[in-house]
């Protein structure tokens, strides 16, 4: 399977190519919607204020509802972009933007927004990643749920799946949610910005996804998660906390039933262990504040960079679809790769029991 999207924030529209999907999974328009919506600026007081339609329309790969086997092509047109927001910044670099980097890279200055380093560029990630939930969930069951588990210094006092989807931070403590939008609205205030975190995990992921030594699962994810717009730090089951721990306690116990723990998150030598997958993703704050700093323009000379518009104060609010549809994507991926080499290689489970331990 492989994905690429084109287009920019400020152009007339975005896009992705899905190459690889198999034929005769059922497809349209209203699958995307929503997700889409999850994802989208504009629905709440607490994420940019640009209000896109975010509609679909499938260019390709599709005929009377199902996928033919060829390319899938995705456009999603841009309707409320806004260039004056970026005339006082067109000559200056936002310090830690990617526009300064863009510019080493390239010498040229698309002053239209944040172009293709925008999150809005993730818009086309998510539409990618319903077609890969869609054939997991239909082909292997699989069930790819995140959540916010850090927003700032805020950390979840309880756990509950149910609550995820029933507030606009998919924070899985409801009783908490008064306190979020407190806090948001105090960070709105400030002009300052915040980082998050964002839990993501698999479930039904058989055992054997994945290559043993290069295009592990695990570095697979990595990569996948790593590319997303402002993501700092991916973690694969404990991951930093690891360093911390004994082999004892880290290991997973192998009793009748299956893996009596989860530290591992789900892959043991790059290979799905048949446990729920589980990654943490780190976002950094938004760069783009009215808070003035010091800065360059394009010619050396030292300014001053005040950035107004329609920002994000937390980019990873809304970034829980967007690292589901990474983990979709790439699970879709490795699924299809092993069933090209290993689809006649039958191994009967060891274990009697067919659900496995979900916690760490
Ligand atoms: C973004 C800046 C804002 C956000 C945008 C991401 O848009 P604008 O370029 O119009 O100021 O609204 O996000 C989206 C439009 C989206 O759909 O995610 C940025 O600089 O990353």
């Amino acid at each position: 399977l492989s994905v690429t999207t084109f287009g920019e924030s400020h152009g007339p529209a975005i896009g992705c190519v899905v190459d690889g999907c198999p034929p005769g999974l059922a497809l349209g328009p209203e699958d995307f919607r929503h997700d889409l919506e999850r994802r989208a600026t504009g629905r709440t007081r607490h994420t940019s204020a640009r209000r896109e339609a975010d509609e679909v329309e499938i260019l390709s790969g599709v005929y009377e509802g199902v996928t033919t086997g060829t390319p899938i092509a995705l456009l999603v047109r841009n309707t409320d972009a806004r260039s004056r927001d970026y005339d006082r910044i067109a000559d200056r670099f936002r310090p830690g933007h990617a526009d300064y980097t863009y510019w080493q890279k390239y010498g040229v200055r698309d002053p239209r927004g944040g172009g293709r380093s925008s999150a809005r560029e993730t818009t086309m990630r998510v539409a990618a990643g319903v077609i890969a939930k869609k054939w997991l969930a239909q082909r292997h069951g699989v069930r790819v749920q995140g959540w916010l588990s850090q927003l700032g210094e805020l950390v979840p006092a309880g756990f509950d799946a149910g609550a995820i989807e029933g507030n606009p931070f998919f924070w899985p403590h409801a009783p908490q949610v008064p306190e979020l939008e407190a806090y948001m609205d105090a960070l709105r205030k400030s002009g300052d910005s915040v980082g998050a975190r964002v839990e993501v995990v698999a479930e039904g992921v058989p055992a054997g996804w994945g290559e043993p030594v290069y295009g592990k699962l695990d570095a697979e994810l990595a990569g996948a998660l790593m590319g997303i717009n402002a993501v700092k730090g991916v973690e694969v089951g404990d991951g930093f906390a690891s360093v911390a721990q004994r082999g004892t306690a880290h290991r997973d116990p192998i009793g009748p039933g299956g893996f009596e723990s989860n530290h591992s998150g789900g892959v043991l030598g790059g290979i799905s262990s048949g446990q729920p997958l589980r990654c943490s993703v780190a976002f950094k704050p938004t760069s783009s504040l009215r808070l003035p700093v010091g800065s360059l323009d394009v010619e050396g000379n030292p300014v001053e960079v005040v950035t107004t518009g329609r920002h994000d104060p937390c980019v990873g609010i809304r970034a829980t679809p967007i690292c589901e549809a990474m983990v979709a994507l790439v699970l879709m991926d490795q699924a299809l790769r092993h069933r090209a080499q290993c689809g006649d290689v039958a191994v009967p489970s060891l274990f009697n029991a067919s659900t496995q331990c979900t916690t760490p």
